[in-house]
């Protein structure tokens, strides 16, 4: 958003340790923070109110599945009740801005459809706390473009990564552990289940199409995926592949990181950004 001149202003959340506030973003100049949450409607009002944004991005989420299932409470809270919270903001005191909701192939859970794919028209069967709170924040994003004429968009998105991802979600642990490994640091990776198969794409090709989804003329959902799919073995593979060892000698699984409903198998069809906002990943699963 900086590269292309917009002004921007980002909502943060008070961290104890002042010097981790904004780490994420620190190599980043130009863009204004303001304290805020969710779940905290006046902040909303506050920052809404002074800034004025034309266009407002949604991606603030409790946004771990797993860890969604110790604390399903507050997901739900500020997955579902906070985005509402957001919408209602937006409806009374932005109404000609745009807005852009973070949804999610998680809404899917299990659900495939007979060619293997996942598309807009798939039955939506989440199988996380996460899960369903982005299901309950997709619909409020439709009822809300629906009943109140607003341009709210949602863009599904299928799991993106970049080496900016925290090391918890898996495609960063195996690069981070396996690195580690051979640099004699740490004797092994602890994995939960290897099986199931994930459409991994990369933040970079995903942060354009969020852009083009929301510059749309029409307000609309989209679905950005690579419609490519490997499993968690698979990844490891790679992964040790290319620094010359075999997963096979490393990896161990801990039922820790086992889920207590797991969603087996994602694969995107994203037919629909490619042909109408002629959007393409230009990142595979090995470049
Ligand atoms: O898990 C398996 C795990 O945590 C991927 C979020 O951005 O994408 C992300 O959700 C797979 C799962 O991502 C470990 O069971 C095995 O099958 O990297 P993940 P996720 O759950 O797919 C969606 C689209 C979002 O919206 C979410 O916000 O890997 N797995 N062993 C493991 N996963 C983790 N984290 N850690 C393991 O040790």
């Amino acid at each position: 958003m900086l590269d292309k001149g917009y002004e921007v202003h980002g909502m943060v959340r008070r961290h104890s340790v002042s010097e981790n506030q904004n780490d994420r973003i620190k190599n980043l100049k130009g863009i204004t923070t303001y304290y805020g949450d969710l779940l905290d409607y006046p902040s909303l009002v506050r920052i809404v109110s002074e800034v004025k944004p034309d266009e407002i991005y949604n991606l603030a989420a409790q946004s771990h599945v797993r860890v969604s299932f110790d604390v399903p409470s507050f997901t739900i809270q500020t997955n579902s009740m906070g985005v509402l919270n957001i919408l209602e903001v937006y409806r009374t005191l932005a109404p000609n801005a745009k807005f852009y909701q973070a949804s999610s192939s998680e809404m899917f859970g299990n659900s495939v459809d007979s060619d293997g794919v996942q598309r807009l028209t798939t039955p939506m069967n989440p199988v996380s706390p996460y899960g369903c709170s982005k299901v309950m924040a997709f619909n409020l994003v439709r009822h809300y473009r629906h009943a109140y004429k607003l341009h709210a968009c949602n863009g599904i998105l299928f799991n993106h990564e970049s080496p900016r991802r925290g090391t918890n979600f898996v495609t960063n642990k195996v690069v981070k552990h396996a690195v580690e490994i051979k640099k004699g640091l740490r004797k092994n990776l602890e994995l939960g289940n290897l099986d199931s198969s994930r459409d991994w794409g990369h933040s970079k090709d995903y942060v354009r199409a969020i852009h083009a989804i929301t510059n749309h003329d029409k307000p609309d959902d989209f679905i950005v995926a690579t419609g490519e799919t490997r499993t968690v073995r698979d990844l490891c593979k790679f992964v040790f592949e290319s620094l010359g060892m075999n997963y096979l000698d490393y990896v161990v699984q801990n039922s820790a990181y086992m889920r207590p409903e797991e969603l087996n198998y994602l694969k995107g069809d994203s037919e629909k950004i490619r042909k109408q906002l002629s959007w393409k990943p230009e990142y595979t699963f090995s470049i």
